[in-house]
């Protein structure tokens, strides 16, 4: 293995099939730019089947996350239609490899600037083996991206920059932060999705969700478990695994 197509052909058929795939990074020699060339690889994929590219995700912008992970920079990934999921609906583990939920906010961008903010979810699914990956590697995966909740738009309000964040399953809570947490204020996503997507042709157009990352580490999902993230003044977003 070692072209940029062949990694992606791996790593799509890693999702498809529901098959976590070996890390490969240490045997390629897989740096940062090529990295991103395999992640637009992956997403063609996704594009030739019919979906559609309707935005940004960065992610590693909490410490909580980066710890989490062991990765220390932030990173992009892209978003499509298919990936999102309705608020209250149901998500199946035999679609996934091992899906793991964390709270977001979500942005809406227009006219180059945000227009429009929600509570969100993301669902996360690494395509390596264990959940374990290095920079690069997560990355060509997408950055882990799988899906996504959005709740309720509605104007930025004051704040935003320190509201509390919660992540419940089935009404208990297990994890809090804070949207500070987040680059020290959400709204950074912005340039900085701008920035690193900008610099591989990717541009937020009107229209374009923009997920800022999570503000606190994520947590499995558990066949049956009603995962619920409330950001302070924003509101709840949910998601059902099914049983
Ligand atoms: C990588 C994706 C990180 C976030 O919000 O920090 C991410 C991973 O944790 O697998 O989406
Ligand atoms: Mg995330």
């Amino acid at each position: 293995m070692n072209s940029t197509d062949q990694i992606a052909v791996r790593l799509d058929a890693a999702a498809t099939s529901r098959t976590a795939v070996p890390q490969f990074a240490a045997e390629t020699g897989l740096d940062v730019p090529t990295a991103y060339r395999v992640q637009e690889a992956v997403v063609a994929h996704r594009t030739g089947r019919g979906e559609r590219l309707v935005g940004v995700k960065l992610g590693l912008t909490s410490r909580a996350k980066m710890a989490q992970m062991g990765v220390d920079e932030v990173i992009w990934g892209r978003l499509t239609d298919a990936m999102r999921l309705p608020d209250g609906g149901t998500l199946s583990l035999a679609d996934h490899i091992h899906p793991k939920a964390e709270p977001e906010v979500a942005f809406l961008v227009e006219g180059g600037a945000i227009a429009a903010v929600a509570p969100a979810l993301e669902v996360i699914d690494s395509r390596y083996v264990d959940f374990r990956f290095t920079l690069p590697e997560v990355i060509a995966d997408n950055t882990s991206a799988s899906g996504y909740v959005v709740g309720a738009w509605q104007p930025v309000p004051d704040g935003i920059d320190n509201l509390g964040v919660l992540l419940e399953v089935d009404g208990r809570t297990v994890q809090v932060g804070s949207t500070a947490a987040i680059l020290g204020d959400p709204r950074r996503a912005l340039p900085e999705a701008v920035r690193l997507a900008g610099a591989s042709g990717v541009d937020l157009t009107d229209g374009a969700v923009l997920l800022a990352g999570a503000a606190t580490a994520a947590v499995p999902l558990r066949a049956g478990a009603h995962v619920r993230a409330t950001v302070e003044k924003l509101g709840t977003v949910s998601l059902r695994v099914a049983p």
